[in-house]
Formats: C-alpha cells, sequence, structure tokens
C-alpha cells in the first residue's frame, strides 16, 4: 500500500523542482541561523543564491559526524530553544553522543515518513503492531511509534529487551507487524523455539528490520524460520531517525529514499566525488525540510549504491541498495578491506552453522589475525561437540569454513566454533559483533 501516492509517485521532474527549491531555502536557513554553517559555506566560496541547479549541490561543503560532536549539545540547530520539543541521541562509538533536535513539523515529517515505511512494508490499517525498537534516546522506538499511530495501527509499545516478556506479548496480542533489529528478531525466533512455540503458528507477516547492517542472506534465513516478510528499513539520527527509505515489499528490490525531504548522494569516500549509479559509495544526505538540526550533505559512513530506475511499484523516489558496511565497521586487516556482512553472507551458506558470529581483530606481533567465531546451529546433529577439537565432524566443518571465508575475504581467518547460546545476543539493541583489539600507535583499541 501506498501511504502517500501524490508524493511517494511523484513524476521525477516535478521532484527535482521541489527539491531544488527547497534546497535553496535551507541553505539560506542554514547560512543565516548557524555560524557553523556560514562559515563552512565562505570557506568553499559559495552562498546560498547562487545554487541554481541540483547539479550545485556539488560545491556545497560536507558534513561530518565530528561536526556535530564539536558542536555539542545543540550548535548546530538552527531553530530557536522555544521551538524545538524533542531531543534524541545516539550512542557514538566513542566520547560524547550526538544529540538531535525536533520541531513539532519535524515531528510531523517524521511520522509522515515512518507511516510510509510501514504502508510500503505491508502494514494495513487495524493491524496489531508490535514495536520492539528502544524506547529513549535511541530514535527507533518513538519514531516507528507515531509513524503507526499516524497510519492506524494498534501501537504495542514494547521497546526493547525482556525477551520472554516479548513472547508472552506476541502469543496473547497476535501483532501482524513487528519492528526491530535483525540480530533481535533472530533472539525471538530462537527464545520461541527454546520454549516449544511453533514458529510457523506465529501471527507475524512483517517484520521491518532495520537499525544495523543485514543482508539479503539474512533476509532469507529469517523468512525461512518465520512465516513473515522481512522488510528493510534504514535512517539515522542526524538525518531524523528511522524512516529515511524503506523497502517496498512489492519489489524489495532496494528501499525508496523519501526524497522531497531527504537528498541523497552516493559518493566515492576517499575523494568525496559522486560515484555513477549503481555504484557503492558512501551515502550524504540534505535534510531539505527539517527546522531543528537541518544538515547539509551529511556523510553518513553507509556505503550503498543508488538505483534511480523506476520501479515496478510505481514510487518514482530513487532506491539505496542494501547497506554493505559503513567506512568505519569496515576493517583493514593485514591491507585488506573487510566488512561483518562478508562473512555473514557465508556462514548462512552452512546449515551446521547459526548466524551467530563474533569478529575479533588482535595484532599478537606486527601482523593483524582475524578470528572468526560462530555458534553451530542447535540442529547440527554433531552440535554438543562442538568444541571438542579432535572430533572429525567438528573439524572437517571448520576447516569448510575456513576455506570459504577465505575465498570470500581473500585473507585467512581463524575460525572457532562456538556451542549453541554462547555468543552475545542482541537484547534489543544493536549487536556489536566486531571487536577490535588491535592497539596502533595513537589509536585507542575499541570495538565498532
Ligand atoms: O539506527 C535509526 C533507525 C532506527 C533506523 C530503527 C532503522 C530502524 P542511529 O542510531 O543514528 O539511527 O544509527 C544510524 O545505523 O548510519 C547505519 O550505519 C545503521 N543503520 C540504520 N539502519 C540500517 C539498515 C538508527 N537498515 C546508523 N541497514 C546508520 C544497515 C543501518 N545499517
Amino acid at each position: 500500500m501506498i501511504w502517500n501516492p501524490a508524493v511517494e509517485t511523484l513524476p521525477r521532474a516535478e521532484l527535482a523542482a521541489l527539491q531544488l527549491s527547497r534546497l535553496r531555502a535551507v541553505a539560506q536557513r542554514v547560512y543565516d541561523g548557524v555560524p557553523f554553517y556560514r562559515a563552512a559555506f565562505d570557506r568553499a566560496g559559495v552562498r546560498p543564491d547562487e545554487l541554481r541547479s541540483l547539479d550545485d549541490l556539488r560545491r556545497l561543503p560536507m558534513t561530518r559526524k565530528s561536526d556535530l560532536r564539536d558542536h555539542y549539545p545543540f550548535g548546530l540547530f538552527a531553530a530557536p530553544m522555544d521551538r524545538i520539543v524533542r531531543l534524541h541521541a545516539s550512542s557514538g562509538t566513542t566520547g560524547r553522543p550526538t544529540v538531535v533536535g525536533y520541531t513539532r513539523a519535524d515531528l510531523a515529517v517524521w511520522a509522515e515518513v515512518c507511516a510510509r515505511s510501514l504502508a510500503a512494508s505491508g502494514a494495513r490499517p487495524g493491524d496489531v503492531f508490535h514495536n520492539a525498537y528502544g524506547y529513549g534516546l535511541f530514535t527507533g522506538g518513538l519514531g516507528m511509534h507515531y509513524g503507526a499511530e499516524l497510519m492506524g495501527l494498534v501501537v504495542v509499545p514494547v521497546s526493547g529487551g525482556n525477551t520472554e516478556r516479548q513472547l508472552l506479548l506476541i502469543r496473547d496480542f497476535r501483532p501482524r507487524v513487528i519492528a526491530c533489529t535483525p540480530s533481535y528478531l533472530l533472539t525471538l525466533a530462537d527464545a520461541a523455539r527454546a520454549h516449544g512455540l511453533d514458529p510457523a503458528g506465529v501471527s507475524l507477516r512483517v517484520a521491518v528490520l532495520g537499525a544495523e547492517p543485514w543482508t539479503d542472506e539474512m533476509r532469507r534465513q529469517i523468512e525461512r524460520s518465520l512465516p513473515l516478510k522481512a522488510v528493510n528499513i534504514y535512517g539515522l539520527s542526524e538525518v531524523i531517525g528511522p524512516g529515511v527509505s524503506n523497502e517496498c515489499v512489492e519489489a524489495q528490490r532496494g528501499s525508496h529514499v523519501f526524497e522531497e525531504h531527504f537528498l541523497v548522494e552516493a559518493v566515492d569516500p576517499n575523494t568525496g566525488e559522486p560515484v555513477p549509479p549503481g555504484t557503492r559509495g558512501e551515502l550524504v544526505f540534505t535534510t531539505l525540510t527539517k527546522e531543528a538540526l537541518p544538515v547539509i550533505r551529511y556523510r553518513t559512513g553507509d556505503i550503498a549504491a543508488l538505483d534511480p530506475a523506476p520501479c515496478p511499484c510505481g514510487r518514482t523516489h530513487v532506491r539505496m541498495s542494501m547497506v554493505v558496511g559503513r567506512t568505519d565497521d569496515m576493517l583493514i586487516i593485514r591491507g585488506v578491506n573487510v566488512f561483518p556482512s562478508q562473512v555473514e553472507s557465508v556462514l548462512v551458506q552452512f546449515a551446521e552453522l547459526s548466524p551467530h558470529y563474533q569478529l575479533i581483530v588482535t595484532r599478537p606481533r606486527t601482523l593483524d589475525v582475524l578470528e572468526a567465531r560462530i555458534e553451530v546451529s542447535p540442529a547440527w546433529p554433531a552440535a554438543a561437540r562442538a568444541l571438542d577439537p579432535g572430533d572429525r565432524e567438528v573439524e572437517a566443518l571448520r576447516e569448510r569454513v575456513t576455506k570459504q571465508l577465505r575465498g570470500v575475504i581473500g585473507i585467512a581467518v581463524d575460525v572457532s566454533l562456538a556451542a549453541p547460546g554462547t555468543l552475545p545476543r542482541s537484547e534489543g539493541g544493536k549487536l556489536r559483533r566486531v571487536v577490535d583489539r588491535r592497539v596502533t600507535p595513537g589509536q585507542t583499541p575499541g570495538s565498532h
């Protein structure tokens, strides 16, 4: 179902005209109201009234997460505090959180794009909606909440965590739609099985999954274990929260970016130059309507490809591929770029393995070592012997996985198998799958 057909199917030429007039307006607003942007525009030698076509976007300076952090907490706000009605914050990998603000109009836009996302995912008014994204400073819970209310869903604001209670509510309220991180949906599916619940009897038909990287392979795995469609929702706090883009359930070939609010580019992360359609690049967003915290050419660190081709669903808005990684969770191991999603794509090919894994990077002397700890599937007959290195079957599996990983990633990976249920699980939030224990001069070890 298309929630707002007039906008979502707007002919491209009209959409572009709307984008240009909004771009000019937002550029003027930040130039006049936010000293950081005025200085950045001046340094780049560009004035808002010089923006004559959408191509001129490229003349504008880029904004980074560090710029928000440097102006912590409210230094980039473009509206006075008496017009801000909500704050959210995302936990950075290090140090200060990134703080974002919303005016009433911003909240209305946000609810609209989340309603669109839910409708595009296959939710229908009257559906019970189990919202297991975290409520609080994280944008997932409240963002989806108001979008769901706007589109007329029956919202169960369960938030993250307390998996037992979630199962009880799913059994008794019989929601048709769930929203959570993909890793948490797997946690819920595991817990259901452990409680002897038959996944085939689950009422859920639509899962709106995002907030962390996942893959088409993982989607297939989810759709095999539960009788539902797993649909991608993408977003980030700095742009608005969830609802920057969403897959249409009709085609499921990329996520439509809600372009009359969010202008998107894909650029080469090294040069900042645009990459051609269909080529992976770093996504860069300019908000066209945000009042409290507009961002100009905000570098997300997310790597994905854009597809401007018309979509069979009728929506005209450009589609982005699944995010294949972040410029900053991209591990460089012995000079080779490694994305956790590559590891995931290998392990879902093995019926003996579960999708739960952890990557640990160390540097015992001078060379990086990548260790992949992978849980075996409880359904694998040899699962109980997973930790026995002398077991022939276990060792054979380990060798096959090692070989496959080497082929895909291009470097040797030290694989160890773990018993079912022993690796960290999502507690409703984002799961940290990478532990980087390398210490390089001037850098502190951290986890991504
Ligand atoms: O994660 C907003 C959100 C909430 C999106 C609920 C979807 C659902 P942040 O905490 O600011 O905001 O984190 C944003 O999460 O730059 C991506 O790296 C990652 N991310 C979000 N959605 C996806 C996705 C929310 N569908 C960061 N696939 C982004 C891959 C995603 N990565």
